[in-house]
Protein backbone atom coordinates (compact mmCIF):
# COMPACT_ATOMS: atom_id res chain seq x y z
CA UNK A 1 0.00 0.00 0.00
CA UNK A 2 1.01 3.36 -0.86
CA UNK A 3 1.57 6.02 1.99
CA UNK A 4 0.23 9.45 2.72
CA UNK A 5 1.39 11.98 5.10
CA UNK A 6 0.05 15.32 5.47
CA UNK A 7 0.05 17.56 8.73
CA UNK A 8 -2.03 20.64 9.77
CA UNK A 9 -1.39 23.35 12.16
CA UNK A 10 -3.42 23.71 15.65
CA UNK A 11 -2.87 27.58 14.85
CA UNK A 12 -7.04 28.37 15.45
CA UNK A 13 -10.03 27.58 16.83
CA UNK A 14 -11.73 26.24 14.06
CA UNK A 15 -10.42 24.77 10.76
CA UNK A 16 -12.00 26.97 7.84
CA UNK A 17 -13.75 25.08 4.16
CA UNK A 18 -10.43 25.84 2.39
CA UNK A 19 -8.86 23.59 4.95
CA UNK A 20 -11.34 21.18 4.18
CA UNK A 21 -11.41 21.21 0.75
CA UNK A 22 -8.45 21.58 0.05
CA UNK A 23 -7.00 19.01 2.24
CA UNK A 24 -8.60 17.21 5.12
CA UNK A 25 -11.24 16.26 2.53
CA UNK A 26 -8.67 14.38 0.35
CA UNK A 27 -6.93 13.01 3.73
CA UNK A 28 -10.57 11.35 4.69
CA UNK A 29 -10.55 9.78 0.73
CA UNK A 30 -7.34 8.75 0.58
CA UNK A 31 -7.54 6.69 3.76
CA UNK A 32 -8.83 4.11 2.21
CA UNK A 33 -6.68 2.17 0.16
CA UNK A 34 -3.62 4.16 1.38
CA UNK A 35 -1.48 3.49 4.40
CA UNK A 36 -1.94 7.26 5.99
CA UNK A 37 -0.34 9.39 8.77
CA UNK A 38 -1.98 12.86 9.55
CA UNK A 39 0.14 15.36 11.73
CA UNK A 40 -1.43 17.86 14.12
CA UNK A 41 1.86 19.54 13.16
CA UNK A 42 2.04 21.84 17.02
CA UNK A 43 5.88 22.49 16.78
CA UNK A 44 5.01 24.80 13.20
CA UNK A 45 2.59 26.35 14.98
CA UNK A 46 5.10 27.88 17.59
CA UNK A 47 6.80 29.65 14.71
CA UNK A 48 4.31 32.58 15.49
CA UNK A 49 3.85 33.96 19.35
CA UNK A 50 1.40 31.07 20.77
CA UNK A 51 -0.31 31.22 24.20
CA UNK A 52 0.32 27.64 26.33
CA UNK A 53 -3.20 27.50 27.16
CA UNK A 54 -4.72 28.29 23.48
CA UNK A 55 -2.08 26.01 21.93
CA UNK A 56 -3.56 22.98 24.05
CA UNK A 57 -6.87 23.74 23.18
CA UNK A 58 -6.23 23.93 19.57
CA UNK A 59 -4.91 20.77 19.49
CA UNK A 60 -7.54 19.18 21.06
CA UNK A 61 -10.03 21.00 18.98
CA UNK A 62 -7.61 20.30 15.85
CA UNK A 63 -8.11 16.35 16.77
CA UNK A 64 -11.96 16.45 17.76
CA UNK A 65 -12.17 18.07 13.86
CA UNK A 66 -10.17 16.14 12.11
CA UNK A 67 -12.55 12.95 13.53
CA UNK A 68 -15.88 14.41 13.36
CA UNK A 69 -14.75 15.16 9.30
CA UNK A 70 -14.29 11.96 9.07
CA UNK A 71 -10.56 10.71 9.87
CA UNK A 72 -10.71 7.66 11.59
CA UNK A 73 -8.34 5.98 13.95
CA UNK A 74 -9.04 2.56 12.75
CA UNK A 75 -8.14 3.89 9.27
CA UNK A 76 -5.07 5.96 9.38
CA UNK A 77 -2.48 7.36 12.27
CA UNK A 78 -3.81 10.34 13.66
CA UNK A 79 -0.66 12.26 16.02
CA UNK A 80 1.29 14.87 17.37
CA UNK A 81 4.27 15.92 16.11
CA UNK A 82 5.80 16.98 19.12
CA UNK A 83 5.17 13.35 20.76
CA UNK A 84 7.78 12.38 18.15
CA UNK A 85 10.81 13.61 18.05
CA UNK A 86 12.46 11.91 15.74
CA UNK A 87 10.75 15.11 13.61
CA UNK A 88 13.34 17.48 15.24
CA UNK A 89 16.10 14.68 14.78
CA UNK A 90 15.41 14.81 11.34
CA UNK A 91 14.78 18.34 10.89
CA UNK A 92 18.15 19.54 11.93
CA UNK A 93 19.48 17.19 9.53
CA UNK A 94 17.31 18.92 6.51
CA UNK A 95 18.53 22.05 7.38
CA UNK A 96 21.70 21.20 7.45
CA UNK A 97 21.30 20.25 3.46
CA UNK A 98 19.14 23.05 2.65
CA UNK A 99 21.06 26.45 1.04
CA UNK A 100 19.93 29.85 2.63
CA UNK A 101 19.05 31.23 -0.60
CA UNK A 102 17.30 28.36 -1.39
CA UNK A 103 15.32 28.58 2.05
CA UNK A 104 14.77 32.48 1.49
CA UNK A 105 12.50 31.43 -2.12
CA UNK A 106 9.99 30.05 -0.04
CA UNK A 107 6.81 32.56 -0.97
CA UNK A 108 5.22 31.12 2.38
CA UNK A 109 8.09 32.40 4.43
CA UNK A 110 8.32 35.76 2.09
CA UNK A 111 4.48 36.52 2.83
CA UNK A 112 4.43 35.79 6.61
CA UNK A 113 7.47 37.36 7.37
CA UNK A 114 6.87 40.83 5.11
CA UNK A 115 3.64 40.81 7.12
CA UNK A 116 5.48 41.40 10.28
CA UNK A 117 8.91 42.52 9.19
CA UNK A 118 12.21 40.58 9.12
CA UNK A 119 12.94 42.00 12.35
CA UNK A 120 10.28 40.23 14.16
CA UNK A 121 10.25 37.14 12.20
CA UNK A 122 11.02 33.94 13.92
CA UNK A 123 14.10 32.00 12.60
CA UNK A 124 11.83 29.29 13.20
CA UNK A 125 9.51 30.64 10.20
CA UNK A 126 12.24 30.82 7.82
CA UNK A 127 13.33 26.69 9.01
CA UNK A 128 9.73 25.87 8.87
CA UNK A 129 9.25 23.63 5.16
CA UNK A 130 12.56 21.63 6.32
CA UNK A 131 10.91 20.23 9.35
CA UNK A 132 8.08 20.23 7.17
CA UNK A 133 10.63 18.03 4.86
CA UNK A 134 11.20 16.09 7.97
CA UNK A 135 7.55 15.17 8.26
CA UNK A 136 7.20 13.75 5.18
CA UNK A 137 10.32 11.63 4.50
CA UNK A 138 10.51 10.10 7.99
CA UNK A 139 7.29 8.15 6.88
CA UNK A 140 8.75 7.32 3.11
CA UNK A 141 5.70 9.02 2.02
CA UNK A 142 4.62 8.98 -1.65
CA UNK A 143 1.53 11.81 -1.39
CA UNK A 144 1.34 14.52 0.52
CA UNK A 145 -2.36 15.58 0.68
CA UNK A 146 -2.40 19.72 0.54
CA UNK A 147 -4.08 22.79 -1.18
CA UNK A 148 -1.61 24.58 -3.74
CA UNK A 149 -0.47 27.20 -1.01
CA UNK A 150 1.98 23.83 -0.03
CA UNK A 151 3.40 22.88 -3.70
CA UNK A 152 6.51 24.59 -3.36
CA UNK A 153 7.68 23.12 0.24
CA UNK A 154 6.54 19.84 -1.54
CA UNK A 155 9.09 20.22 -4.37
CA UNK A 156 11.59 21.33 -1.90
CA UNK A 157 11.20 18.51 0.20
CA UNK A 158 11.94 15.96 -3.22
CA UNK A 159 14.61 18.35 -3.79
CA UNK A 160 15.97 17.75 -0.30
CA UNK A 161 15.37 13.92 -0.52
CA UNK A 162 16.97 13.37 -3.93
CA UNK A 163 20.04 15.44 -3.01
CA UNK A 164 20.44 12.87 0.49
CA UNK A 165 19.90 10.06 -1.82
CA UNK A 166 22.39 11.11 -4.36
CA UNK A 167 24.64 11.87 -1.31
CA UNK A 168 24.71 9.55 1.10
CA UNK A 169 22.63 6.60 -0.79
CA UNK A 170 19.18 5.88 -1.17
CA UNK A 171 17.44 6.70 2.01
CA UNK A 172 13.88 8.68 1.32
CA UNK A 173 11.20 8.14 -0.88
CA UNK A 174 10.81 10.98 -3.10
CA UNK A 175 7.30 12.17 -2.14
CA UNK A 176 4.67 13.48 -4.78
CA UNK A 177 2.10 16.81 -3.90
CA UNK A 178 -1.42 15.33 -4.36
CA UNK A 179 -3.67 18.27 -5.01
CA UNK A 180 -6.80 18.30 -6.82
CA UNK A 181 -7.53 20.89 -9.27
CA UNK A 182 -11.27 21.35 -8.29
CA UNK A 183 -10.81 22.67 -4.98
CA UNK A 184 -7.50 23.48 -4.52
CA UNK A 185 -8.07 27.24 -3.15
CA UNK A 186 -10.96 28.59 -1.60
CA UNK A 187 -11.12 32.59 -0.99
CA UNK A 188 -11.69 34.37 1.00
CA UNK A 189 -15.67 35.59 1.19
CA UNK A 190 -15.35 39.12 1.32
CA UNK A 191 -11.99 39.45 -0.40
CA UNK A 192 -12.44 36.86 -2.98
CA UNK A 193 -9.33 37.49 -4.66
CA UNK A 194 -7.32 36.34 -1.70
CA UNK A 195 -7.15 33.05 -0.18
CA UNK A 196 -9.36 31.93 2.79
CA UNK A 197 -6.65 32.25 5.44
CA UNK A 198 -7.00 31.14 9.45
CA UNK A 199 -4.19 33.44 10.13
CA UNK A 200 -4.54 36.68 7.89
CA UNK A 201 -8.65 36.71 6.97
CA UNK A 202 -10.79 38.83 8.46
CA UNK A 203 -13.41 36.92 10.23
CA UNK A 204 -16.36 37.96 7.85
CA UNK A 205 -14.70 36.34 5.26
CA UNK A 206 -13.33 32.81 6.69
CA UNK A 207 -16.20 30.24 6.82
CA UNK A 208 -15.55 28.64 9.98
CA UNK A 209 -16.49 24.69 10.82
CA UNK A 210 -17.17 25.30 14.67
CA UNK A 211 -19.14 28.62 14.00
CA UNK A 212 -22.54 28.44 15.00
CA UNK A 213 -24.70 27.87 11.51
CA UNK A 214 -26.46 31.10 12.06
CA UNK A 215 -23.49 32.94 12.01
CA UNK A 216 -21.98 31.16 8.81
CA UNK A 217 -25.82 32.10 7.12
CA UNK A 218 -24.99 35.27 7.99
CA UNK A 219 -21.36 35.46 6.59
CA UNK A 220 -22.56 33.74 3.22
CA UNK A 221 -25.62 35.88 2.55
CA UNK A 222 -23.07 39.31 2.92
CA UNK A 223 -20.63 37.80 1.11
CA UNK A 224 -19.39 39.68 -1.59
CA UNK A 225 -20.32 39.21 -5.03
CA UNK A 226 -19.54 41.06 -8.19
CA UNK A 227 -20.78 43.29 -11.06
CA UNK A 228 -23.55 42.00 -12.88
CA UNK A 229 -26.34 39.66 -12.35
CA UNK A 230 -25.22 36.48 -14.19
CA UNK A 231 -24.17 33.33 -11.98
CA UNK A 232 -21.14 32.12 -13.99
CA UNK A 233 -17.92 31.36 -13.43
CA UNK A 234 -15.32 33.37 -14.39
CA UNK A 235 -12.17 34.08 -12.00
CA UNK A 236 -11.31 37.09 -13.51
CA UNK A 237 -14.20 39.03 -13.83
CA UNK A 238 -16.50 37.33 -10.90
CA UNK A 239 -14.12 36.10 -8.46
CA UNK A 240 -16.79 36.21 -5.66
CA UNK A 241 -19.55 34.16 -7.35
CA UNK A 242 -16.48 32.03 -8.77
CA UNK A 243 -15.31 30.96 -5.29
CA UNK A 244 -19.01 30.71 -4.24
CA UNK A 245 -19.78 28.13 -7.09
CA UNK A 246 -16.77 26.00 -6.08
CA UNK A 247 -17.99 25.93 -2.83
CA UNK A 248 -21.46 25.00 -3.47
CA UNK A 249 -20.04 22.24 -5.79
CA UNK A 250 -17.70 21.02 -3.68
CA UNK A 251 -20.12 20.10 -1.14
CA UNK A 252 -23.00 19.34 -3.13
CA UNK A 253 -21.45 17.44 -5.52
CA UNK A 254 -23.28 19.10 -8.46
CA UNK A 255 -21.25 20.51 -11.13
CA UNK A 256 -20.77 23.89 -11.79
CA UNK A 257 -22.00 24.04 -15.31
CA UNK A 258 -25.53 22.32 -13.16
CA UNK A 259 -25.34 25.10 -10.89
CA UNK A 260 -25.38 27.96 -13.90
CA UNK A 261 -27.77 26.43 -15.50
CA UNK A 262 -29.97 26.10 -12.50
CA UNK A 263 -29.38 29.61 -11.56
CA UNK A 264 -29.29 31.01 -15.13
CA UNK A 265 -32.04 33.85 -15.17
CA UNK A 266 -32.08 34.22 -10.86
CA UNK A 267 -30.53 36.71 -9.24
CA UNK A 268 -27.13 36.88 -6.90
CA UNK A 269 -29.52 36.50 -4.03
CA UNK A 270 -31.19 33.52 -4.93
CA UNK A 271 -27.83 31.32 -5.20
CA UNK A 272 -26.19 33.03 -2.28
CA UNK A 273 -29.03 31.82 -0.17
CA UNK A 274 -28.66 28.51 -1.82
CA UNK A 275 -24.80 28.35 -0.98
CA UNK A 276 -25.69 29.10 2.26
CA UNK A 277 -27.82 26.66 3.37
CA UNK A 278 -25.81 23.99 1.58
CA UNK A 279 -22.69 25.54 3.25
CA UNK A 280 -24.72 24.83 6.99
CA UNK A 281 -25.88 21.62 6.35
CA UNK A 282 -22.99 20.05 5.71
CA UNK A 283 -21.17 21.81 8.69
CA UNK A 284 -24.35 21.11 11.23
CA UNK A 285 -23.42 17.20 11.72
CA UNK A 286 -19.54 17.81 11.37
CA UNK A 287 -20.04 20.69 14.43
CA UNK A 288 -22.03 18.86 16.81
CA UNK A 289 -20.05 15.67 16.56
CA UNK A 290 -16.75 17.62 16.98
CA UNK A 291 -18.16 19.34 20.20
CA UNK A 292 -19.19 16.09 21.38
CA UNK A 293 -16.05 14.76 21.15
CA UNK A 294 -14.06 17.54 23.16
CA UNK A 295 -16.42 16.57 26.06
CA UNK A 296 -14.24 13.25 26.56
CA UNK A 297 -10.63 14.27 26.50
CA UNK A 298 -9.35 10.51 27.83
CA UNK A 299 -10.99 9.38 24.58
CA UNK A 300 -9.05 12.09 22.72
CA UNK A 301 -5.95 11.96 24.25
CA UNK A 302 -5.97 8.00 23.69
CA UNK A 303 -6.30 8.14 20.10
CA UNK A 304 -3.55 10.65 19.89
CA UNK A 305 -1.11 8.56 22.10
CA UNK A 306 -1.30 5.20 20.18
CA UNK A 307 -1.41 7.06 17.20
CA UNK A 308 2.32 8.68 17.79
CA UNK A 309 3.44 5.40 19.72
CA UNK A 310 2.56 3.95 15.84
CA UNK A 311 4.85 6.88 14.64
CA UNK A 312 7.14 6.76 16.61
CA UNK A 313 7.97 3.32 15.43
CA UNK A 314 7.86 4.01 12.05
CA UNK A 315 10.00 7.21 12.28
CA UNK A 316 13.34 5.57 14.26
CA UNK A 317 13.64 3.19 11.61
CA UNK A 318 13.76 6.17 9.03
CA UNK A 319 16.50 7.64 11.67
CA UNK A 320 18.42 4.94 12.28
CA UNK A 321 18.95 4.39 8.13
CA UNK A 322 19.57 8.38 7.73
CA UNK A 323 22.11 8.60 10.66
CA UNK A 324 23.56 5.34 9.53
CA UNK A 325 24.12 6.53 6.09
CA UNK A 326 25.47 9.96 6.86
CA UNK A 327 28.43 7.81 9.38
CA UNK A 328 27.10 9.00 12.64
CA UNK A 329 28.47 6.36 15.31
CA UNK A 330 25.13 4.25 16.64
P1 LIG B 1 -2.51 30.17 7.77
O1 LIG B 1 -3.39 31.03 6.96
O2 LIG B 1 -2.45 30.52 9.21
O3 LIG B 1 -1.18 29.92 7.15
P2 LIG B 1 -4.00 28.11 6.76
O4 LIG B 1 -5.41 28.53 6.92
O5 LIG B 1 -3.34 28.23 5.43
O6 LIG B 1 -3.17 28.80 7.85
P3 LIG B 1 -2.70 25.60 7.30
O7 LIG B 1 -2.70 24.88 8.59
O8 LIG B 1 -1.46 26.30 6.91
O9 LIG B 1 -3.91 26.62 7.25
O10 LIG B 1 -3.14 24.63 6.14
C1 LIG B 1 -3.72 23.37 6.28
C2 LIG B 1 -4.06 22.82 4.91
O11 LIG B 1 -5.13 23.56 4.34
C3 LIG B 1 -2.92 22.91 3.89
O12 LIG B 1 -2.86 21.72 3.16
C4 LIG B 1 -3.29 24.06 3.00
O13 LIG B 1 -2.80 23.90 1.70
C5 LIG B 1 -4.79 23.97 3.02
N1 LIG B 1 -5.40 25.28 2.82
C6 LIG B 1 -5.29 26.36 3.64
N2 LIG B 1 -6.00 27.39 3.16
C7 LIG B 1 -6.59 26.95 2.01
C8 LIG B 1 -7.47 27.54 1.06
N3 LIG B 1 -7.89 28.78 1.21
N4 LIG B 1 -7.88 26.80 0.02
C9 LIG B 1 -7.47 25.52 -0.13
N5 LIG B 1 -6.65 24.91 0.73
C10 LIG B 1 -6.21 25.59 1.79
N1 LIG C 1 3.05 23.74 6.01
C1 LIG C 1 1.75 23.16 6.00
C2 LIG C 1 1.46 22.30 7.21
C3 LIG C 1 2.38 21.12 7.26
C4 LIG C 1 2.37 20.00 6.37
C5 LIG C 1 3.41 19.14 6.85
C6 LIG C 1 1.60 19.65 5.28
C7 LIG C 1 3.39 20.91 8.13
N2 LIG C 1 4.00 19.72 7.91
C8 LIG C 1 3.68 17.94 6.18
C9 LIG C 1 1.90 18.44 4.64
C10 LIG C 1 2.93 17.60 5.08
C11 LIG C 1 0.79 24.32 5.92
O1 LIG C 1 1.12 25.41 6.23
N3 LIG C 1 -0.37 24.08 5.51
Amino acid sequence: MKRVLSGIQPTSDSFHLGNYLGAVKQWVELQDGHDAFYCIVDLHALTIETDPALLRKRTLASAAQLLALGISPEKSTLFVQSQVPQHNQLGWIMECLTGFGEASRMTQFKDKSSKVGADSSRVGLFTYPMLQAADILLYQAHFVPVGEDQRQHIELTRDLAGRFNSRYGQTFQLPEAYILKTAAKINDIQEPTSKMSKSSGAVAGVIEIMDAPEVNLKKIRSAMTDAGREVKYDMAEKPGISNLLTIHSALSGQTIANLENEFAGKGYGDFKAAVADVVVEYLRPIRAKAMELLEDEKHLLDILHSGSAKARTVAQETIETTYKNLGVVL
